[in-house]
């Protein structure tokens, strides 16, 4: 097979030729704003401080390319001269990207690169984007093929749509690559507009509470909510043909479109709606250090989501449920894409011990399952280095 041949043991990136990258490519959460970027809507998220590592170097091929991670302890190589096959693994973020900038026309010869990753994959933090992120940065930089950043979200975000068939928005790439340590982010994804809020929390942490799970339907489901949306906007459209996403309706022309849309779709885009509104006013409760109003609009935003839009599922829903009458706890929501992964928690620091115990402990009499925590905090976007080897 062309791409997918295994790799057992990890390439030498020794320092014989060339250049060597480095590149940090962090995970990103988002405060607000879920289910939106690919309505043309508000988000808030960050990179944060956890990432996967990647090292880039030539070999001495002209189209063998070997991959290898050493967290998995497990490789693939491929020749760039082939067409490439689907695995439907983790390969396939590599494999995409690469195919985005052949089709971009790009100079690349054979490489190595070894990755190391601290982020949970399936966990909703965007493992994925990083890793797209990070492969078409150090390649940009190995190559020296002059992408600037946008570029770099733009064709990991296509890598993602085109070669794994996630139709996701630009949010993941986006944060990943531009994101500012110590800021949230407020994302207007029709224009790309990012403005950065100093992520001033007070005696508050942000903390992740990892379900362990990812319903299997995680895919697809995600990608029918984007055709829901879609739908909605090509018969709106019809009438008022300036529309081209749910950004560019308001409630009044919602409310005339109700008896017209199915019953879900109106649902649908009732929550887009409302969830852009809330993004608006929790940019400005973080800009005004009003936390309490910004946690109790995370907790409307999880109802939205479970109710009109329903991606969550009972593991998410029990986490937010539990944290509901804690006084120190702010707000709760599930984040990402969901049907499992985190909730992300606005919650008092020194509460954080004793309720992971409490929280844990609840999670699994209940299901069984044992919860992970993530403690995270707001990161800077792709980090490069170059070293020169003799
Ligand atoms: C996933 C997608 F990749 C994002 O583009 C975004 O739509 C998110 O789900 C939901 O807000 O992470």
């Amino acid at each position: 097979m062309a791409n997918n041949r295994s790799l057992a043991t990890k390439p030498s990136i020794s320092g014989d030729i060339g250049t060597q990258i480095n590149v940090e490519s962090p995970g990103r959460i988002n405060l607000i704003g879920e289910h939106t970027d690919y309505n043309g809507g508000f988000a808030m998220p960050t990179a944060i401080d956890k990432k996967i590592y990647l090292q880039f170097q030539k070999n001495s091929t002209s189209d063998l390319c070997r991959i290898f991670s050493t967290t998995y302890n497990t490789g693939f190589e491929f020749s760039l001269d082939k067409t490439f096959e689907k695995t439907s693994g983790w390969e396939d973020y590599v494999l995409g990207v690469v195919n985005e900038l052949k089709a971009l026309g790009c100079d690349l010869n054979g490489f190595d690169c070894i990755i190391e990753s601290e982020l949970p994959v399936g966990a909703g933090i965007s493992s994925s984007a990083a890793l797209e992120c990070g492969i078409a940065s150090g390649l940009n930089s190995l190559f020296n093929l002059g992408l600037s950043k946008m570029d770099i979200v733009r064709l990991s975000q296509r890598a993602e749509n085109n070669f794994v068939g996630n139709q996701c928005g630009i949010m993941d790439q986006f944060s990943s690559v531009m994101s500012k340590k110590g800021h949230i982010g407020l994302l207007d994804c029709q224009n790309l507009d990012f403005e950065f809020i100093p992520a001033h929390f007070g005696n508050c942490k942000l903390l992740l509470l990892n379900t362990n799970v990812s319903h299997n339907l995680a895919n697809s489901d995600y990608n029918n909510r984007r055709e829901e949306c879609e739908m909605a906007v090509e018969i709106i459209k019809k009438d008022l043909p300036k529309v081209n996403s749910l950004r560019d309706i308001d409630f009044a022309v919602l409310e005339k479109y109700q008896q017209v849309l199915e019953p879900k779709i109106y649902q649908r885009c009732l929550y887009v709606l409302n969830e852009n509104k809330r993004v608006k006013k929790a940019a400005e409760a973080l800009r005004s250090g009003n936390l309490r109003n910004f946690g109790q609009l995370m907790y409307k935003s999880h109802e939205g989501l479970q109710q009109n839009y329903e991606v969550s599922c009972p593991e998410l829903d029990f986490l937010v449920e539990f944290s509901r009458d804690k006084d120190f706890i702010y707000g709760s929501r599930m984040m990402g894409g969901g049907f499992g992964g985190c909730t992300i928690n606005l919650i008092e620091e020194n509460e954080i011990d004793p309720y992971i115990a409490e929280v844990s402990k609840a999670y699994f009499e209940k299901f069984g399952i044992k919860l992970d925590t993530i403690n995270v905090s707001p990161g800077e976007g792709t980090i490069i280095s170059k070293r020169s080897l003799a």
